[in-house]
């Protein structure tokens, strides 16, 4: 088995410099937040293997070698034939505004279904990545999410749902009807604040939700707070973290970063504090950085930012 598994749909993301409509060069990276939290892992000498379906033609290709350089199993990815590879394209509008456009719908990712997860659950995995993306993508990725959940919390592993709402996917209210039962099924949820309600009562507060979901048998809601830091509850209690002083250059993929800080430091046995400052810590890394995970650090580099002064 491995340390860690994820699932979901890997993404061709194609960047740009400059406003997409004025033109200039596009630049093609993978993303998808639940490789960009596989790599994390990978990248702090963690056993991290990702799940999916990735078209059969170069766009599948590229994908797949740049899992690959970062150390992810890529034994249990599905090559389709029949379908494209999902494009996100990322313009930087200004220096501080970013825009996304999908062109995903039908994608050789988004027809993900439950026997494409047989394989890779069955080999074993200490803990279960998923997040609020791939239940939005088709019926059968849902159906397919909620199926893993279920059966990895069955053989014994840690499971962590990330809500990552994502609006131009679908409504508020369609993705809490789905998730917050799936939420009934995970040991530890993460959520920024404006996401939390989608795993619990509409327009509930934060005390509320968290109550909610510890009650229905989760050990640990992080919420996260940008350039705040964040909050970790457990029956317990309560726990904050600072965020790590840095310059924001890219902000994306920041969120899978403190995930993937996490689950590492849950990997490694780290008591509550520690993993909550792993966590912050990968987010400092992914946010100071371009890319969505291209700047996350190697083990001996977990202390790099520790000295540094801001500024
Ligand atoms: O978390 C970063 C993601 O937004 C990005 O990698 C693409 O997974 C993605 C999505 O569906 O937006």
């Amino acid at each position: 088995g491995v340390d860690l598994l994820t699932f979901g749909e890997s993404l061709v993301s194609l960047r740009s410099a400059g406003p997409i409509a004025a033109g200039g060069p596009l630049h093609p990276h993978l993303a998808g937040a639940e490789c960009n939290v596989a790599i994390g892992v990978s990248r702090l000498g963690h056993r991290a293997a990702f799940a999916g379906r990735v078209s059969d033609d170069e766009l599948g290709g590229f994908l797949l070698r740049q899992l690959r350089a970062e150390c992810v199993d890529v034994t249990h990815v599905i090559r389709d034939p029949e379908r494209s590879a999902g494009l996100m394209f990322l313009e930087r509008r200004t220096a501080d505004l970013t825009r996304v456009i999908y062109q995903r719908a039908g994608s050789a990712g988004s027809a993900l279904r439950v026997d494409d997860l047989r394989p890779a659950l069955a080999a074993g995995a200490r803990v279960l990545h998923l997040t609020g993306i791939t239940p939005a993508l088709s019926d059968s990725a849902r159906e397919a999410t909620t199926w893993a959940a279920r059966a990895a919390a069955r053989a014994g592993a840690l499971v962590c749902l990330d809500v990552n709402h994502r609006a131009k996917l679908w409504s508020r209210d369609a993705a809490r009807a789905v998730l917050t039962p799936l939420a009934g099924h995970v040991s530890v949820v993460v959520a920024s604040a404006d996401e939390l309600d989608l795993v619990g009562t509409p327009g509930a507060d934060e005390p509320t939700v968290v109550a909610e979901l510890l009650d229905r048998g989760v050990s640990t809601v992080l919420v996260k707070l940008g350039g705040d830091g964040a909050r970790a509850y457990t029956r317990d209690g309560r726990l904050e973290a600072a965020a790590l002083p840095v310059t924001a250059v890219d902000t994306v993929g920041a969120g899978d970063a403190f995930t993937a800080g996490y689950l590492s430091g849950h990997l490694d046995g780290l008591d509550l504090a520690g993993r909550l400052r792993r966590a912050v810590t990968l987010g400092a890394f992914a946010v100071a950085g371009h890319g969505d995970w291209e700047a996350l650090p190697r083990r001996d580099e977990l202390s790099l930012l520790d000295s540094r002064q801001p500024g």
